[in-house]
């Protein structure tokens, strides 16, 4: 209504131009993830979406799009950049192919733990790096999720104690070259395959086994048809909640506050619930009959780190980068 009253005046053009919060269209986000729904991740977008709605009421209408349905996984990078997509949760890895700087946070075993992963993402370190990522990619970070500390998960029954044992093992990793190049340095033979078929492959034996953090494990019922979980810990790897640069700029400064701090409520929400999940659910996967161990973990720890230490990829990590990470207490 307050629209129409606007057609035909100078005035009132000028108005719904200079002041987008009284425009009687609410600004569309679609947010794009493959994330189940029972997994924290996905159960924190509607977080977002009510915390949003709380101190800009009637100005946002967020669509929350699960399971890889809106777009496929690993696309929404450049759904963003087209202007196809307002938002999603990428990762390191996605950023990386754009970005190769942000390949570092690709590597096993740098991150310590969440806490460590919070504290590198609000120093100097994560300032910098996010800003890469607007100048690079134009596509805005709002904030970190944790999303787990990835480990193994296999169909197969020989036990897992070093990288050797991983040796012609099937690994299914996501499909892209920093996800495979994980896969090998771990020992094993990576396979490229999309979230959402990793149920059937495992179920199939297409593939051994697959590495998530044990919340997700849970969540997508990888465990209903896996044997065992080997407690790796190689990577505590992340989810950026990421906008469009388009999208971004098209709000006010009070619209971008307002989704900035619904994002943070969002992330605290995926992270406190997380990581307490993640710290129970061993006995989860005993209690359905899965072996669930530690390997020799520093085994996995020193030939990873070395492999990425050597690699191309390591070329491309800011100078010094690696002891500001590990630096941060
Ligand atoms: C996966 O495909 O293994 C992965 O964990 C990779 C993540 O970057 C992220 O895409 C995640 O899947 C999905 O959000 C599904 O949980």
């Amino acid at each position: 209504l307050s629209r129409r009253l606007f057609i035909g005046s100078a005035a009132g053009a000028a108005m719904a131009v200079l002041t987008p919060a009284f425009s009687a269209e609410p600004i569309k986000l679609r947010i794009s993830t493959p994330a189940v729904e029972a997994d924290w991740h996905a159960k924190m977008l509607p977080v977002f979406k009510q915390e949003l709605e709380k101190s800009a009421p009637g100005q946002f209408d967020v669509e929350i799009h699960l399971n890889g349905t809106l777009f496929k996984q690993g696309t929404e990078p450049a759904a963003m950049q087209r202007g196809n997509l307002e938002m999603a949760m990428i990762s390191a890895f996605d950023i990386s192919k754009q970005v190769p700087e942000w390949s570092i946070f690709t590597s096993g075993y740098l991150l310590r733990s969440p806490e460590h992963q919070v504290k590198v993402f609000e120093s100097d370190v994560g300032k910098e790096m996010y800003g890469l990522v607007e100048d690079k990619m134009a596509i805005k970070v709002l904030s970190v999720g944790y999303l787990g500390t990835r480990q193994l998960n296999l169909r197969t029954e020989k036990e897992v104690k070093t990288p050797a044992d991983l040796g012609g093992v099937k690994l299914r990793m996501p499909g892209s070259d920093t996800w495979l190049f994980l896969g090998k340095a771990l020992g094993a033979n990576p396979l490229p395959v999309a979230f959402g078929e990793i149920y059937t492959a495992l179920q199939t034996g297409a593939i051994d086994g697959q590495d998530n953090p044990l919340p997700t494990v849970r969540a997508a019922k990888f465990y209903e048809v896996s044997k065992q979980i080997v407690l790796t810990d190689h990577l505590v790897d992340a989810i950026f909640l990421s906008m469009s640069g388009s999208a971004w700029k098209k709000l006010d400064d009070k619209q971008k506050t307002a989704v900035m701090d619904a994002a943070k409520a969002a992330v605290r929400y995926n992270n406190e619930n997380r990581i307490k999940e993640e710290a129970e659910l061993a006995d989860f996967f005993k209690a359905q009959g899965l072996k669930v161990y530690k390997p020799d973990v520093e085994a996995f720890r020193t030939l990873v780190q070395k492999t990425y230490l050597e690699s191309e990829l390591s070329k491309a990590w800011p100078k010094g980068m690696v002891d500001r990470v590990n630096a941060i207490k």
